[in-house]
């Protein structure tokens, strides 16, 4: 049986997120494509057992952590703005991937502009000085009847990547008091350096707020899919990013998983956006990086669905080829609504009227 923390609010979150991970086994957990059952069940159930964990001193941890180091280059050549993608029918999941991916079907989608890249830090500094919104990891959970009272202060899920790959694979995210956009990786870490970072620490309602006074949207699973499989030949739909030379095409995660991000890629953790080129309608980043919120709700066969969640797309700078390789247009996972993390963020659509 998992370890049980003893005490506080460590306690109670983490009963939280047992719950969360039982229902949604890999809302935190990478899959492998490719391997053995058993190995996928392994993995999964260190997935659980680190969700366990009580919450740890994060800040001088999460500073030491492979995966969480500041991007050395500041800034990528990208102007902000949004893109038209063309409507039609096209081919949307597949059914040679992971089970939640199927049925490959035909859908059809208006045409709509897309954010060309993630909404950064600074974009979302800007709606917080106009609008003074607080996210919600900022405000906590008090009052909500689905969390418990212990575990109602304010923080989010941070990965914390083992320094030293010995220590044993059961902390990689622990959930982190005082953790939120402004502080990715807890108290005493800040946005500096990392303005043009996507946003990180949102939820899905922190995501729509944000697309509400931008008088925009999110997008729905079949428009970013569409927007990500737009141009893109076949193979691309099941290999890793990568560009004709060859050369990384997204921020991804190499290396031996979950400790040893090599940033190979150029980066080890988030990008800023815009620095692995644009696809053929000129979006940046939109595999890789972050994961981004869709409007979509996920279900699940079989699962309860008290614990509401939406679509994630894209996967994030900790797919590896071994492990998630989530970086695929068709890929999806489900993400808590009320619970942000370290690799989720978003970006925003306009339909036409
Ligand atoms: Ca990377």
């Amino acid at each position: 049986m998992p370890r049980r923390p003893s005490v506080g609010v460590a306690a109670g979150r983490t009963r939280y997120l047992w719950r969360m991970a039982t229902r949604y086994p890999f809302v935190f957990c990478p899959a492998n494509r490719s391997a053995a059952a058993v190995r996928q069940l392994i993995g999964a159930a260190l997935c659980l057992l680190q969700l366990c964990l009580p919450a740890l001193p994060v800040a001088a941890a999460a500073q030491r952590a492979p995966g969480l180091r500041v991007a050395s280059t500041p800034t990528c050549p990208v102007s902000p703005g949004e893109v038209r993608v063309p409507g039609g029918k096209f081919t949307m999941g597949m059914d040679s991937a992971l089970p939640e991916e199927s049925p490959r079907r035909e859908v059809s989608v208006r045409e709509f502009w897309m954010d060309r890249t993630e909404v950064t830090n600074a974009q979302f500094a800007a709606f917080v000085k106009a609008t003074g919104y607080r996210t919600q990891a900022e405000r906590g959970w008090a009052g909500n009847p689905q969390v418990p009272k212990e575990l109602q202060a304010p923080g989010s899920v941070v990965f914390k990547a083992p320094a030293d790959p010995d220590v044993p694979e059961n902390s990689w995210w622990v959930f982190t008091p005082g953790a939120n956009w402004r502080h990715p990786e807890g108290p005493g870490s800040s946005l500096q350096g990392r303005l043009q970072h996507p946003v990180v620490h949102v939820t899905y309602d922190d995501a729509l707020a944000y697309a509400r006074w931008a008088g925009r949207d999110l997008p729905t699973e079949a428009e970013w899919e569409r927007a990500a499989r737009y141009g893109k030949t076949p193979g691309a739909m099941l290999e890793p990013p990568r560009n004709a030379d060859g050369t990384y095409a997204a921020n991804t995660f190499q290396g031996a998983f979950p400790s040893g991000d090599t940033g190979k890629d150029g980066h080890a953790g988030t990008s800023p956006v815009g620095c692995y080129g644009a696809d053929k309608l000129g979006l940046y980043d939109l595999l890789g990086n972050v994961w981004e919120w869709t409007r979509d709700d996920y279900r699940i066969t079989g699962q309860p669905t008290d614990e509401p969640s939406r679509v994630l797309k894209g996967g994030s700078y900790l797919c590896s080829e071994h492990f998630c390789a989530r970086y695929r247009p068709a890929a999806r996972q489900p993400g808590t609504e009320n619970l942000g993390t370290s690799h989720i963020g978003f970006r925003t659509v306009r339909r036409a009227r």
